[in-house]
C-alpha cells in the first residue's frame, strides 16, 4: 500500500506531501499519525530549517475521511465522539504547525475543504495554485468548523466573511483568498511547485532561531493587549539578540556582504 504521507529532504527543508490522491487526501487515522511523525521529526532535526506541506494529485485535502464516519440508520451503533477525534488528532496537529520552531509553508495545490482548509490556513505562509479553492464544508454535514478554523479564519479575513463562509460553505477561489488576506498569494498552477520550493529553500538559509521566536511572538499576540505584547517582544528580542545569527547579521551588514546564517541556538 502507498504511504499516506511522503517526506523528501531537500535543500535545508522537509517537503511533506499528503498522499491519498484518490480521496483528495482526506484524513484517516493512519495519515494523522504519519503526518504528525513527519512534522515532529522535521521540528527536531537541526538540519531541517523549514517545512513545505502540500498535497498529491488534484486536491490539497478534503478534510476528514467521511467513509470512516458512516452510521447505520437503525441506531445499532452509537455516534462517534468527535471531541475525542479532535483532541487526539486535529488539535495536536494544529498546535504542532503553529508552534513548531521553524517556518511552515503550505503549497495549496488544489481544493482544500473542511479540516483540509483549516490545516492549510494554520501554516505560516500559504501559497495556492490559482485553480485551488477553499471550502468551509462543515455545515453541509452538520458540523462546526474545526482544526483551528474558528480562531484563525476570523483573524485572517474578519468576522463577517468568516461567518458567511462557514454558514454557506461557499468555495473561495485562491485569487479571492489572496485578495482577502486569507493566504499570502495565488500563483499560476504551473509555478506553484517552483515558487514554494524556492521560498522553502530561501527560508532555510535564514535566522531559524529568530523565526522560532517570531512565531512565539505572533502566536502570543492574539490574546494580548499592546502592553502585554511589548513585554513579550522585549523578552523574545533579548533571546534573539543572544543568537549567533544576530551577531552575523550585524557583521554582514557592516561589512556590506550577504549574511551566512547557521540557524544555531545561542
Ligand atoms: O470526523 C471528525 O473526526 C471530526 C472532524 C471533522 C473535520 C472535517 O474535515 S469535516 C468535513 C469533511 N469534508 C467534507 O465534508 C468535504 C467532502 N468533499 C467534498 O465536498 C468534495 O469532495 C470537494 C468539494 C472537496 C471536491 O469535490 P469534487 O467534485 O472536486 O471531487 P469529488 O468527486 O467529490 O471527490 C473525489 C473523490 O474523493 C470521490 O471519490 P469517488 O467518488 O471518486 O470514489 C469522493 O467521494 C472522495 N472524497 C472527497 N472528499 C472526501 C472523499 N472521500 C472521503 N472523505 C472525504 N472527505
Amino acid at each position: 500500500m502507498e504511504p499516506s504521507i511522503l517526506v523528501a529532504h531537500r535543500d535545508g527543508y522537509a517537503e511533506i506531501t499528503l498522499n491519498r490522491p484518490e480521496r483528495l487526501n482526506a484524513f484517516t487515522v493512519d495519515m494523522h499519525v504519519a503526518l504528525r511523525a513527519a512534522l515532529e521529526a522535521a521540528a527536531s532535526d537541526p538540519a531541517c530549517r523549514a517545512v513545505l506541506l502540500t498535497g498529491q494529485g488534484r486536491g490539497f485535502s478534503a478534510g476528514q475521511d467521511l467513509t470512516a464516519r458512516a452510521q447505520p440508520t437503525d441506531g445499532s451503533a452509537s455516534p462517534p465522539d468527535l471531541g475525542v477525534t479532535l483532541e487526539t488528532y486535529y488539535n495536536p496537529l494544529i498546535r504542532l504547525i503553529r508552534t513548531m520552531p521553524k517556518p511552515v509553508i503550505v503549497a495549496v495545490n488544489g481544493v482544500a475543504a473542511g479540516a483540509g482548509a483549516n490545516i492549510a490556513l494554520a501554516g505560516d505562509i500559504v501559497i495556492a495554485a490559482k485553480s485551488a479553492k477553499f471550502i468551509q464544508a462543515f455545515a453541509k454535514i452538520g458540523l462546526i468548523p474545526d482544526a483551528g478554523g474558528t480562531f484563525i479564519l476570523p483573524r485572517l479575513i474578519g468576522m463577517a466573511r468568516a461567518t458567511a463562509l462557514m454558514m454557506t460553505g461557499e468555495p473561495i477561489p485562491a485569487e479571492t483568498a489572496a485578495d482577502w488576506g486569507m493566504i499570502w498569494k495565488a500563483v499560476d498552477d504551473a509555478d506553484l511547485v517552483a515558487t514554494t520550493r524556492a521560498l522553502a529553500a530561501q527560508l532555510a538559509t535564514q535566522p531559524t532561531q529568530g523565526f522560532a521566536l517570531l512565531k512565539q511572538a505572533l502566536n502570543a499576540s492574539a490574546g494580548h493587549s499592546l502592553e502585554e505584547q511589548l513585554t513579550v517582544e522585549r523578552d523574545l528580542q533579548r533571546r534573539a539578540g543572544l543568537t549567533p545569527d544576530y551577531a552575523e547579521g550585524v557583521r554582514a551588514f557592516l561589512e556590506k556582504r550577504p549574511a551566512h546564517f547557521t540557524g544555531r541556538p545561542a
